[in-house]
């Protein structure tokens, strides 16, 4: 079993930040889980293009207001506490927080520990 706090990961590897988010990761691939879970705060006012090519994501948000754009068919979505998104055809997207939020996301393969996203908004695949 597996029990772990959210103040135990902060400042430790386990934590990624970017210009937009910091994510932080309860699980990773080496906890033999078959997925990542991380609890993900986007800042306030921010703008990030992501595309997970090499991921499935799915997205629960908890706290904070935004809108995502799938860049794929330029339809919209208001997403707030208590609405979920999944990323089940890799779609190319963008997310656009008005105030910050706080997202619980999954990863399936698990990300490793130190992804982030490259210039096209992707995450590697790493060993
Ligand atoms: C909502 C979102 O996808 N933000 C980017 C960070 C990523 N979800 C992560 O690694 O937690």
């Amino acid at each position: 079993m597996i029990v772990r706090s959210l103040y135990e990961l902060t400042g430790t590897d386990r934590e990624t930040r970017a210009e937009t988010w910091s994510s932080r990761r309860f699980l990773l691939k080496e906890d033999g889980m078959g997925f990542s879970m991380h609890d993900t705060i986007i800042h306030a006012n921010t703008i990030t293009e992501m595309h997970y090519q090499n991921h499935l994501e799915a997205v629960y948000c908890i706290e904070g207001e935004g809108t995502l754009k799938d860049l794929s068919n330029d339809r919209e979505y208001e997403i707030a506490a208590g609405t979920m998104y999944a990323l089940s055809g890799n779609e190319k997207h963008v997310l656009i927080a008005r105030q910050q939020m706080r997202m619980v996301c999954v990863f399936n393969p698990p990300v490793v520990g130190p992804e982030t996203h490259d210039e096209n908004g992707v995450y590697p695949l790493l060993d």
